[in-house]
């Protein structure tokens, strides 16, 4: 059927057709069809006291809950960025009152050559807010959005020091996946995980990767691993562990990370897993959970996988002591 449209709409259907497809774009869920399977180990397990726990049923990770102030994003930054103005603890809040609070600027090269709008196959939103909510909807896992009072996103985490996107192709949440794979491995008895080290940063990491509009996370995740981590893996079976802020050093006022973590346990077919570092990674490896590897990782990523663990441990009634060895709780 041919119906007739004026020059306007054609010229915005394009824009829509070459950008996305006007609907709010948030990954979507997996439903895993299995549960997770019990350990297969040869070894026994040891009885590990509380007190010697890596992360204790109880334990809670502020980054991980909404409206908590970000740290990173106001006191780190890529080297391109512009220093971020200061933000006291008490003036993170956008309810706190900061009359001086004068931010720089900053939106990366890279992102403006990337304008979805003029450039075929582009990443990043176009400079325009208003050009940008004319082709599509910007919605977030933190909950309704503030905008400040030129109509760009407010980030739901409080002030950063830094206007505009900086590195991040859109306004508002930048999507994110983030896979979570880990093994007991069959020789230690110690509960590993597959971390990677960023070449941005050289911190040690989840290979996750950004949502492509419109992917399925279960592509994502499978995607990127494959990219980072040389290895192909079905995330069909993977639980979702988080979904929401991300306190990466990228963020800032008006443009910030969001990501959905996923946990996929391998069992002892995670002994046959031989990771290769990819296009963004210096390398990539298993690392046994215990404290000082996952003090310092990079964002979020220490609070993701200790809530990795927590639940685990409660689903597998298993236990992961400080140096990773995985045990049954002391009665
Ligand atoms: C973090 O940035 C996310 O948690 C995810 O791991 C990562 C995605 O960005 P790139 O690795 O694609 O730079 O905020």
């Amino acid at each position: 059927m041919f119906l007739p449209t004026s020059s306007a709409t054609t010229y915005t259907n394009k824009l829509i057709l070459r950008c996305y497809n006007k609907k709010a774009h948030m990954p979507e869920k997996i439903t895993p069809e299995k549960t997770i399977r019990e350990e297969k180990l040869t070894k026994d397990y040891p009885s590990i006291n509380k007190g010697e726990v890596l992360v204790p049923p109880d334990a809670k990770f502020e980054t991980l809950e909404k409206s908590q102030p970000h740290q990173k994003a106001r006191k780190e930054k890529p080297r391109i960025y512009p220093d971020r103005f200061p933000v006291p603890d008490d003036k993170v809040s956008w309810g706190a009152d900061y009359p001086d609070y004068d931010p720089p600027s900053f939106v990366a090269e890279l992102v403006l050559e990337n304008d979805c709008i003029r450039k075929q196959g582009g990443w990043a939103d176009p400079e325009s807010i208003e050009a940008t909510k004319e082709i599509r909807d910007i919605v977030s896992y933190e909950g309704v959005i503030r905008y400040d009072k030129e109509g760009y996103p407010l980030n739901p985490r409080g002030r950063t020091g830094i206007r505009g996107r900086g590195l991040l192709g859109k306004h508002g949440p930048n999507f994110a996946a983030d896979p979570i794979v880990t093994r007991v491995n069959v020789t230690t008895g110690q509960l590993e995980i597959l971390l990677i080290q960023r070449s941005d940063t050289g911190e040690m990491a989840i290979p996750g990767g950004m949502v492509d509009y419109g992917e399925k996370v279960s592509s994502t995740l499978r995607r990127e691993f494959k990219e980072e981590a040389g290895t192909e893996l079905d995330f069909g079976d993977a639980e979702l562990v988080y979904q929401g802020y991300v306190d990466d050093p990228r963020n800032t006022d008006n443009a910030w990370m969001e990501t959905s973590v996923y946990h996929l346990h391998l069992e002892e077919r995670g002994m046959d897993v031989f990771p290769e570092a990819g296009s963004d990674a210096v390398s990539a490896q298993w690392v046994v959970a215990n404290q000082e590897n996952l003090r310092n990782l990079y964002a979020s990523h220490s609070a993701s996988i200790g809530e990795t663990i927590k639940k685990w441990q409660e689903k597998a009634k298993k236990v992961v002591r400080k140096d990773g060895a995985v045990g049954i709780p002391a009665a």
